[in-house]
């Protein structure tokens, strides 16, 4: 890819103000018809070979959540009577080679180039986000920079690219991001006695009436930082909301589940 072409995806100045003004932003249908057909069923080999590993795999609960350690990759599972189906893989890109592909994609690679402000990234972590039709379970509101920090030293520096594998509306449960929360760098979390209930933001640092949905077509690219606050409601509608984030960083750090020094130039 020439360097003139990989400038056309870099984000104009306007697009990066408004990033860092409010502290996500939207690029819509980025990837077209066909390419979501061969993601999608990258997406769900993937899927199916985890569940395949998830049985030889550490199981372990967390307020009730069933979570499989395989390796580096760890498999969260749907609640209660839906208890076979996978929520999260993290990090997925290594189960199908159209998810390494992704990673190292210049639509997606180049515009985080221009938050971080950097000539070169590497790969700090990504998640497929399945949210199944009429099963899928929401997120509580949380930042992702709490999480982080204590394996990271530069959390202002890990931008996260949500790719939508399907439309993404407020009924399918879209991602919400409170807006300009990023501003406030790392927030209290709440303290209700449950074992995750630190990673979720205290409800009095922030107004859900600023709530944005980051409603955008199949293809779509969500741009949001690390100490944005966000979420999202279960899906009840009779479609799916399969997504991927991909979080990366400055180059040569090492990735935060595998330690491995993932480049993309
Ligand atoms: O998929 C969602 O709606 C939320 C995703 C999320 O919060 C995360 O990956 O940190």
């Amino acid at each position: 890819m020439s360097e003139q072409h990989n400038l056309t995806h870099s984000l104009s100045e306007e697009e990066l103000c408004l990033y860092r003004k409010h502290g996500y932003l939207i690029r819509e249908s980025v990837f077209s018809v066909d390419e979501l057909a061969d993601l999608t069923a990258s997406v769900e080999r993937a899927v199916s070979l985890a569940h395949d590993q998830s049985s030889s795999g550490q199981a372990y609960h967390l307020d009730g959540k069933r979570f499989v350690d395989i390796g580096n990759m760890t498999v969260q599972f749907e609640q209660g009577d839906k208890d076979e189906i996978i929520r999260v893989i993290e990090p997925a890109h290594h189960l199908d080679a159209f998810l390494e592909m992704l990673v190292e994609d210049v639509r997606i690679v180049e515009p985080v180039k221009s938050i971080i402000g950097v000539d070169q990234v590497s790969v700090w972590t990504n998640k497929l986000n399945l949210k199944r039709a009429g099963k899928g379970s929401g997120f509580g509101w949380h930042q992702d920079s709490p999480y982080w920090v204590h394996d990271c030293d530069h959390v202002n520096l890990l931008p996260n690219v949500y790719l939508a594998f399907d439309a993404a509306c407020a009924e399918n449960g879209c991602l919400r991001v409170i807006d300009k929360s990023h501003l406030r760098g790392c927030l209290p979390g709440t303290s209700d006695g449950s074992q995750l209930g630190g990673f979720f933001t205290d409800p009095a640092c922030f107004d859900e009436s600023d709530q944005v949905a980051m409603e955008a077509p199949a293809g779509s690219l969500v741009f949001f930082d690390p100490h944005a606050i966000h979420g999202s409601e279960p899906n009840l509608s009779a479609n799916p909301r399969r997504a991927m984030v991909l979080t990366y960083q400055p180059a040569n750090f090492s990735m935060l589940k595998t330690g491995e020094v993932r480049n993309v130039t």
